[in-house]
């Protein structure tokens, strides 16, 4: 079935790291986001993939272009974010008048839940969550469904909208929403017209997961590296020691006295140790350097990025040309053992994680003998003295 995929947004509850880069692009188990959103897609059976791009577009667009895909894939630039449903009007001058399915490309499925999703009739992905009044809740009666309200003070189910769509052709002519109190065009109202003129189906997803604040993107490495097969292409030294679900790509080296704990993925040019250890879940990136005594464990550390000596950094993201100076340690357990908060757009929320880290934007630099506390997040080009001990965010 035809499919377009939404990949314009900003991306700013997941700042400062989509400063630079969109949000469709971070890197999930060495890909970028979006692009094991189009793998899913193609394997679930979608005939061909529209991508609408909008913020840092040619980024996006460069990516997909590098790629061989099995079925086309053409991109169309939203030129400004007017909501899902503006998103996909502008998709519409490149589909056929036949249903099509919509997905959101920074939104993780299941496979299986996919491949159902797509030989359905007019449908939409659901998923059961236990805090359903966060999410936009489908309300379901005699086993159709019959609209989606969002974020709603008493949900009548706790069944929520996947943003995972299957909608009739007819569709095609109602993307002409007006705004919605938040001032988008929303493709909830195109489902809510489906709804009323069809029997549209509630989908169960198995699995489901909106990657759009910095923990998600660890959660996202998470699942993608726990599928990963063991494969080894670079330069690994006979003394370093590999542990199960490990990939190193070619071009990649592994030092002597190095241990490595899968699910790990080293890219193309990274460089580790000696005596290092890296514990999974952990995506080091392209041209990265782990070097002499740093312990790095379910992490994520993006292209360019060092940490080079006597380090500890847990359950961390760090974006592009990171580099922690030596001694640098990070503190990813509260005291009192109650999750980590982190700042998103300004306030202090939850990450539902015992075990949290930091996040860094692209170009931190600190100095040696830093401590960083839990929940932490440097601005990108952030500055950290020697010594500091950091509580806030910077
Ligand atoms: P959102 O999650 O609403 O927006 P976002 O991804 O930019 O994130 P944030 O709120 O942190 O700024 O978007 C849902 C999906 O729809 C996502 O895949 C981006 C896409 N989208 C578009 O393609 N065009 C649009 O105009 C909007 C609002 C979203």
């Amino acid at each position: 079935m035809q499919t377009v995929v939404l990949a314009a947004g900003k991306g700013t509850r997941m700042g400062p790291l989509t400063d630079t880069v969109p949000k469709p692009m971070l890197p999930v188990a060495g890909k970028p986001l979006v692009v094991h959103c189009l793998e899913d897609a193609i394997a679930a059976g979608a005939s061909r993939l529209v991508v609408v791009v909008g913020y840092e577009a040619d980024a996006v667009r460069e990516a997909l272009a590098d790629r061989d895909w099995d079925v086309p894939v053409t991109t169309v630039v939203q030129d400004e974010l007017r909501g899902t449903a503006d998103a996909v009007r502008t998709a519409a001058p490149e589909l056929a008048a036949e249903p099509f399915v919509v997905l959101n490309g920074d939104v993780l499925y299941d496979e299986a839940s996919l491949v159902e999703l797509y030989s359905s009739g007019p449908a939409v992905g659901s998923f059961r969550v236990d805090n359903p009044s966060a999410y936009g809740v489908l309300r379901i009666e005699d086993g159709r469904v019959r609209g989606v309200e969002e974020k709603p003070e008493n949900p009548q189910s706790n069944l929520v909208n996947t943003g995972a769509y299957v909608f009739p052709a007819a569709a095609l002519d109602w993307l002409a929403v007006g705004e919605s109190d938040r001032g988008e065009r929303e493709l909830t109202d195109v489902l809510q017209r489906a709804c009323e003129t069809d029997t549209v189906t509630a989908v169960p997803f198995d699995r489901w997961l909106d990657a759009g604040r910095p923990w998600e993107l660890l959660a996202a490495n998470e699942w993608k590296l726990a599928e990963l097969d063991r494969r080894i292409d670079g330069d690994v030294s006979p003394d370093a020691e590999l542990r199960g679900a490990v990939v190193v790509e070619a071009g990649a080296t592994v030092e002597p006295g190095v241990v490595i704990e899968g699910p790990t993925y080293v890219a193309e040019g990274a460089h580790v140790g000696p005596n290092a250890y890296v514990r999974g879940a952990t995506a080091l990136g392209p041209d990265s350097r782990v070097g002499h005594a740093v312990e790095l464990k379910n992490s994520v550390v993006m292209r360019d990025s060092a940490v080079p000596h006597l380090t500890y950094l847990g359950d961390s993201i760090l974006g592009r040309d990171v580099n922690l100076g030596a001694g640098t340690a990070v503190a990813n357990l509260r005291h009192d053992d109650s999750p980590v908060k982190l700042t998103v757009k300004g306030e202090r929320v939850s990450t539902g994680r015992r075990k949290f880290g930091i996040v860094c934007g692209d170009g931190v630099k600190t100095g040696i003998n830093c401590t960083l506390n839990a929940g932490v997040t440097l601005s990108s080009g952030a500055r950290v003295g020697p010594g500091e001990t950091v509580l806030r965010d910077r």
